[in-house]
């Protein structure tokens, strides 16, 4: 290996070489980053090898974390900065005459998840490590990750993301540690000396097969590992047809979420549910069995969590194992089981919560169906003997009811803890969504305010902040993001302000320059940068981002004094592909973006961009540039958002509403560093429950309103037939989302926003420094932290320095 730059550069010069099979002046950037990246991997490997070795001999207490996606971008740069190596290998490779921006380019983004959900996993893993606490990441191994989206004349079109194309230099594959996961079937019940066994006959086998990625804490000896599995065809084939057995196996790992509208679909994604989940649990047992003589202490060694409901199939999974495949009675099993797991909901939309037909169900997992039936029963007892002649209370919190398994029912009643993630997030569960599930078992229920990985979202992603921040408060504040709050000491050091300012300015070039290539649109980067980017969802409210810029619009055009400190209004967003309305709003911001960035006298104030494609490695270039922070969710709708912190530690201004942990950062910063306008979660739900909102009259009394919803139809806009569904799910649909109850003081906030900016430029810079030091708090160390101590009960191992 390498410890010096010489070194460094002798042994990549020897490797790239022979790797390729060319002289190292043909050698082209991609052979550069496969042989970069296999060295990167083979200076952990002793780490990650003796990591595995001290938590086998050490029988601590391990946690898995199970989740449909991980959402982690590119790899390069995190692992060169968390090896400690960054500044080593980018020297030693510009003495070479290569740029390690070029390298880190070539990589494509790991895209397994879709959002939040996906993205928070990613940031868990970083922080495990880098606490040295012993967590792992169990997942799938899509062929396809979440689609490339290309804009084709302002319509989205969704192209399969080939991420293997070249292969993954951070994986390893491990056949000899495959599972073999069982579908269809039927189960035969036996009589064995008065003790009934079960038996999965004719069962559809496919082998699932381990890749890890190791998960390098930021200058820590630990290496965790994420492992993905795929799925292949087993041995063990069916005797029917082999190709078709070879298409549907194949098909599990093929692509992340694929359309769920019929019933095709949807057994495919049960299918990849029980996929990951039975080949994790086997998987963890095989591995606790190897270190313990007795199952019997499976939860004091364990802690399993399930990321959302998609793996809740753990639950019965484990009691298969355990009954089928161990010996244990159904008492003992449940003990364990349900000590074992944690569940953590991620979203309280109803159309968002999975439930499976039993119809769909029980013929491809006979056997785990009847595990959930029995758990329902006595479930249903338990419940009956708390509320006896209950049957309504009983009939809604039941597991299996109207011919469905409702998976948020079974992942709670197995689970030891349920955890919601923002504190208004986990009371709406409390009062509402769960109400019934929390006064049945108060001591189950908890919060975890989400949180983020500063050395992602800030170290790595803004290196010119991070860089005045380590030289104004030394670097404790990488692995300890609280320190950040040092830097409150400088709020009022002119000569910060002015270094802070030039940062900004300075990363608002850099995407700048990304816009001008992408979009062939030169941008004022004096302008304030207003960002809005995340995935496109009614509840999140684009629209009431495009009616304020469509209000700016009107009134530009009509009065020829009114002016306003010049805007760009920069928004990235991904459509469900299924998901019609909010395509037409991506289409609506292209039509908008075609019509201001044309006109000679509004593209004086205002432009609009659209950035294609928004993914992690394009956030980590958009979010350091922002001015403003667009966090407009419906008040109760965003469980907590995780974008809205990114910005912060990137000293953007929040414009948002009380929602999610938008609350938690107002609490933090104080109501002078953000922006909050708009209705309640209370006021939300009130007029969800007793009605008195009339989308109509806000329509006809407020003219900005009218004046800018018309223009969604009144053919200023490019292919404005479009946009009729738009306009009438705000007149006729009566505005579900309270878009219009909250348009006036969206643009008085917006207002005081463009004031602020202009006028009052050190006040800005002081807010944008309150927003930095008050970061720390939702760092996903804290969060990580949290469930370690409170939920998981796991300690870090000794001084491991
Ligand atoms: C459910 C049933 C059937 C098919 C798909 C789904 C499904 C898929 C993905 C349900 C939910 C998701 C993803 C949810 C998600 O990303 N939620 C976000 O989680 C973040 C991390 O906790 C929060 O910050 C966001 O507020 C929340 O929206």
């Amino acid at each position: 290996m390498f410890s010096t730059k010489a070194e460094f550069k002798e042994a990549f010069l020897n490797r790239v070489e022979r790797t390729s099979g060319k002289s190292f002046a043909e050698t082209t950037p991609s052979d550069q980053f496969q042989t970069l990246g296999n060295m990167v991997r083979e200076y952990i490997s002793l780490n990650w090898i003796r990591t595995n070795e001290h938590y086998r001999s050490h029988r601590q207490k391990q946690v898995y974390y199970l989740s449909i996606e991980f959402l982690l971008g590119k790899l390069l740069g995190q692992n060169l900065l968390n090896a400690g190596i960054y500044d080593l290998v980018k020297e030693g490779l510009s003495e070479l005459g290569i740029q390690l921006s070029e390298l880190e380019e070539i990589e494509m983004d790991t895209a397994l998840g879709n959002g939040g959900l996906g993205r928070l996993a990613a940031c868990f893993l970083d922080s495990l490590a880098t606490l040295d606490l012993p967590g792992h990441g169990l997942g799938i191994r899509y062929k396809y990750g979440l689609f490339e989206q290309k804009m084709v004349n302002g319509y989205q079109v969704e192209l399969p993301e080939q991420w293997l194309k070249h292969g993954h230099v951070w994986e390893v594959r491990k056949a000899d540690l495959t599972m073999e996961v069982p579908f269809w079937g039927r189960v035969e019940t036996e009589n064995d000396n008065g003790r009934l066994t079960f038996h999965q006959l004719d069962a559809e086998y496919v082998s699932a097969v381990p890749y890890d990625i190791p998960v390098i804490g930021y200058k820590r000896k630990t290496v965790n590992t994420l492992r993905l599995w795929s799925a292949e065809p087993s041995r063990y084939m069916p005797n029917k047809d082999v190709m078709k057995y070879k298409k549907d196996t194949e098909a599990i790992s093929e692509f992340l979420y694929p359309d769920d509208a019929h019933d095709e679909g949807k057994i495919l994604r049960l299918k990849q549910q029980y996929f990951l989940v039975s080949a994790s649990i086997q998987s963890i047992v095989k591995n606790y069995l190897s270190q313990h003589k007795q199952i019997r202490d499976f939860h004091r060694y364990t802690a399993i969590h399930i990321n959302d409901t998609h793996p809740a199939l753990a639950i019965p999974e484990l009691m298969r194992i355990l009954i089928d495949k161990l010996g244990l009675g159904w008492d003992e099993a449940w003990h364990i089981t349900s000590h074992t797991f944690c569940y953590t909901n991620h979203t309280t939309l109803s159309e968002a919560l999975e439930r499976w037909p039993v119809r769909l169900f029980q013929p491809l997992l006979p056997r785990i169906y009847m595990i959930v039936q029995e758990i329902n029963e006595r479930f249903c007892q338990q419940l009956w003997e708390k509320y006896p002649g209950d049957w309504e209370r009983i009939e809604k919190m039941a597991i299996i009811s109207y011919g469905e398994v409702r998976m948020a029912h079974l992942a709670i009643s197995g689970s030891y803890s349920v955890n919601g993630v923002a504190k208004l997030h986990t009371e709406i569960l409390k009062k509402r969504e769960m109400k019934r599930f929390y006064e049945f078992q108060p001591e189950k229920f908890n919060n975890k305010t989400n949180g983020v990985t500063h050395r992602t979202w800030l170290l790595k992603a803004n290196p010119e902040l991070s860089h005045l921040i380590t030289e104004s408060i030394g670097n404790s504040w990488i692995r300890e993001p609280e320190k950040l709050s040092l830097l409150k000491q400088y709020e009022d050091d002119w000569l910060f302000l002015e270094q802070l300012k030039k940062v900004k300015a300075a990363r608002k070039e850099i995407l700048a320059e990304r816009i001008w290539k992408q979009n062939g649109i030169k941008v004022d980067t004096h302008s304030i940068f207003d960002v809005q980017v995340k995935r496109l969802h009614a509840y999140k409210r684009q629209l009431l981002n495009i009616l304020h810029i469509l209000y700016l619009y009107n009134r530009i055009r009509e009065d020829s004094t009114f002016s306003i400190y010049p805007r760009t209004f920069i928004f990235g967003a991904k459509a469900s592909p299924g998901y019609y309305y909010a395509k037409r709003i991506i289409k609506l911001i292209h039509s908008l973006a075609e019509i201001v960035n044309n006109d000679p006298i509004v593209n004086r104030f205002i432009k609009v961009i659209f950035l294609e494609n928004y993914r992690v490695s394009l956030a980590e270039e958009i979010i350091p540039a922002a001015d403003i922070s667009e966090q407009i969710s419906t008040a109760s709708k965003e469980a907590s958002g995780t974008g809205n912190m990114k910005f912060m530690m990137n000293g953007a201004i929040t414009v948002g509403t009380l929602d999610g942990a938008n609350i938690e950062m107002l609490e933090r910063v104080g109501s002078e560093s953000i922006l909050i306008f708009g209705l309640t979660s209370e006021e939300v739900m009130k007029f969800e429950k007793d009605g008195g909102y009339y989308s109509r009259e806000y329509y006809h009394h407020d003219k900005r309103i009218r004046r800018a919803v018309d223009r969604l139809v009144d053919g200023l806009l490019p292919d404005s037939e479009q946009f009729e569904v738009i306009y009438d799910s705000l007149l006729e649909g009566n505005d579900q989302y309270f878009v219009l109850k909250d348009f006036s003081p969206y643009v008085a906030i917006q207002e005081k926003a463009g004031y602020l900016y202009e006028k009052e430029q050190e006040r800005w810079l002081r807010m944008m420094v309150q927003n930095i030091a008050q970061s720390g708090y939702f760092s996903s160390d804290r969060t990580v932290q949290e469930y370690a101590k409170e939920i998981w009960k796991i300690g870090k191992y000794g001084n491991r320095d």
